[in-house]
This record gives C-alpha cells, sequence and structure tokens, in this order.
C-alpha cells in the first residue's frame, strides 16, 4: 500500500476518534499522545482543553482542640462535557499555615495511589544527619540535627523546584516543617539542600517520619508535586520502641479522593519554639493534570486550648497553658450564669450560659495542655 494512503488511513482515524471523543458524555480511557513527552502526569484519562480541572478541600471541623486530631480531605474533579470525573492516581501538594507560618507540608495522593513512572523530578536521597552530613538513625530530644535532601532533574529543562519537607513523630504530630527553600536545577543535574532544626522536648520516642515533597512552587501559590512524596524513617531517643509503627502517607479509599491526618501536639518547647500554635489556620491544595490543566483551593479552621480560662500567655516563654490559675479562675465562676456577679464566659467551655461540672471536666480532661 502506498505510503500516502497509510497516511490518509491514520488520520482518518485519528478525525473519527477526535469528533466521538468531542460528542460523548462519557470519558474514553485512551492514551493521549501529548503524555508521552510529559511523563511526571501520564493518566490514562482523555481530556479536551476546554475541559477544566477542580479540587475540593475541607477539614472534618471548623473548631479543632489542641491535642486534637485534624482531617483535610477533598476530590480532584475533571469537568468535562459539565460533567465531573474524580481523577484517580494524582499527586496533591498540600500545605497548611498556622497563624506564624507553615506548619505541615505534604504531598498526598488520590485513591488508588499514584503508579511508578519516570518523574521529571527525583527526589534521590533524604536522610537526617549531623553537621558533617553523616546519616543519624537515632537522635535525642533537644538534639540540633541537619535535615539532607538531594533533588535530581531527569528532565530536558531546567526546572524550578520547591523543596519541603514535614517531621512527624511516632504519633503523627508534627516536629518540624522547613522554610520552603526553592532553586532552579539544571538538566541531568542534582542538588542538596542542607536544612537545620531540633528536635522539640515534646517529640514521641519511637519511628519518626521525615517527609519530602518537591513542587513547582510553595502549595500555597499553586505549586503542585513533582513526584511523589519521599519517606524517610528514623528513630528518636531509643531504637528499641514500645510505639508501633504508622504510616503518614494513609490512603483514602474513595477513587480520586485524598486524605491527610495531623495530630496536634499537647505540649509546647519554649527553646525552639514549637508546637500546637492558637488561632487560625489555612490549608492549601494544587495539583496538576496533564500538561495544561491546574487546580488549587484552600480553607480554614480554628485551634483553641479548651480548659484555658485566663487565656494568658506566660510572659516570658509565650505558651498559654492549662493549669492550677485556670481551676481557680473556674471555681470563682462556679455554678454561676450568664448575667451573674461571677460569671466568667471564658469558663463556660461549651457555652451552654452555666459553669457548671460539665466545664469542669473538661478542664480536668485538658489540665497540663500547652500550646503557643
Ligand atoms: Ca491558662
Ligand atoms: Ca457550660
Amino acid at each position: 500500500m502506498p505510503k500516502h494512503v497509510l497516511v490518509l488511513i491514520a488520520v482518518t482515524i485519528i478525525l473519527s476518534t477526535f469528533y466521538s471523543s468531542t460528542h460523548t458524555n462519557t470519558l474514553e480511557i485512551k492514551v493521549y499522545a501529548i503524555f508521552q513527552d510529559e511523563p511526571a502526569f501520564y493518566s490514562g484519562l482523555e481530556y479536551n482543553l476546554t475541559d477544566k480541572l477542580e479540587i475540593t478541600i475541607s477539614a472534618s471541623k471548623s473548631i479543632y482542640n489542641v491535642g486534637e486530631e485534624l482531617k483535610i480531605n477533598g476530590t480532584l474533579l475533571l469537568i468535562h462535557d459539565n460533567a465531573s470525573f474524580p481523577v484517580p492516581g494524582q499527586l496533591v501538594a498540600l500545605q497548611i499555615n498556622d497563624r506564624v507560618g507553615q506548619y505541615v507540608l505534604r504531598t498526598v495522593e488520590t485513591a488508588p495511589g499514584v503508579s511508578s513512572s519516570e518523574w521529571q523530578i527525583n527526589i534521590s536521597s533524604a536522610y537526617i544527619g549531623d553537621s558533617n552530613g553523616n546519616q543519624l538513625t537515632v537522635v535525642t530530644r533537644g538534639q540540633i540535627v541537619y535535615t539532607y535532601l538531594t533533588y535530581h532533574n531527569n528532565w530536558n529543562t531546567p526546572l524550578y523546584v520547591v523543596a519541603a519537607y514535614t517531621v512527624f513523630d511516632a504519633n503523627n504530630v508534627p516536629l518540624y516543617s522547613n522554610m520552603p527553600i526553592s532553586y532552579t536545577i539544571p538538566p541531568g543535574t542534582n542538588i542538596t539542600v542542607r536544612d537545620v532544626w531540633k528536635v522539640p522536648s515534646y517529640a514521641a520516642s519511637g519511628t519518626a517520619q521525615l517527609c519530602v515533597s518537591a513542587f513547582s512552587n510553595t502549595p500555597s501559590s499553586g505549586g503542585y508535586p513533582y513526584c511523589p512524596e519521599k519517606l524517610i524513617s528514623f528513630a528518636i531517643s531509643s531504637s528499641k520502641s514500645t510505639a508501633t509503627s504508622f504510616s503518614v502517607a494513609e490512603l483514602s479509599e474513595t477513587t480520586g479522593t485524598y486524605v491527610a491526618y495531623v495530630t496536634t501536639s499537647k505540649k509546647a518547647d519554649t527553646s525552639i519554639p514549637a508546637g500546637t500554635r492558637i488561632g487560625n489556620y489555612t490549608v492549601y491544595v494544587a495539583a496538576k493534570y496533564g500538561v495544561e490543566l491546574t487546580a488549587n483551593a484552600s480553607t480554614t479552621f480554628q485551634i483553641k486550648l479548651m480548659g484555658d480560662v485566663d487565656q494568658v500567655q506566660n510572659p516570658y516563654t509565650g505558651v498559654y497553658s492549662v493549669n492550677i490559675l485556670d481551676a481557680i479562675k473556674m471555681a470563682q465562676a462556679f455554678n454561676s450564669k450568664l448575667g451573674d456577679q461571677n460569671w466568667n464566659p471564658n469558663a463556660d467551655f461549651n457555652g451552654d450560659n452555666k459553669v457548671n461540672i460539665l466545664d469542669a471536666i473538661t478542664l480536668s480532661a485538658n489540665f497540663g495542655n500547652q500550646a503557643l
């Protein structure tokens, strides 16, 4: 068969495929040629340039107590011909900011999780070490340690990369999140980032996790992940831990949805300072699909220190705490109701306009908790 006839047949097949795909409400599973040049974002779901990518986000509560577990989840959706399709196996950049700065930086995945691929950026090495670069497998509370991260650009053009990580202890409490560091990495080369931090006094002994991301920008600026999160385990205090092993890389089970859990610390370390900051939090997520489609979203919640009647910061340490002074304040307001002379709204934790045994139980349950 002459060559031009083969070409004509090929063109006809392509045109007819395109025609049928733009005149139907169902998505076809098809390898889209353009992805061959963009292995980092390969997916089997076809899309058109007129399609839109959307991401939803929600926090499980609008107000959390210090020590509570935060749950952030949402869905990545492809909007195609006025219908929406959950997008499985994609990376989502996630950033939680407290009132001061970054609190958590993660790369999560939409269920059922990403398949292996040749990513544009590889996190080729990540570990906790000493100032000379020697790896540490066990660290102690109060120790000054260094994080070493090596990023490799697999791509054929320079890539702007934001290096970001969060360390979690065995109870899934964030110990440290770095100020994201940005570099332009030339094609085919490595860059190593060194960052210093101090292990907080409240870190649980047991297996801690270093969770490392490579973003195109900070997630709060719409940056998406270049590659899956790299997880590295190390031990805090003792390698003979009784803590059960855990995984921060928990996967949602519903196709196209993502989830992230964070347990907030009940204690503060004033020397760093680190701990749970009360006040407003903002969560940002961002994702990319194919070459052109991006989406981002944000939500907010609050963290309060329940049981803190006097709401006074220690003038030297900046710490809010639930202690005997709060119990005294509550005793003074005990059995009062709204309008009474000894009424204290800060002792009415459940908002029923009475200070009674229920509020005392809340104080008792949170006794000893600290926040910044
Ligand atoms: Ca207090
Ligand atoms: Ca009450």
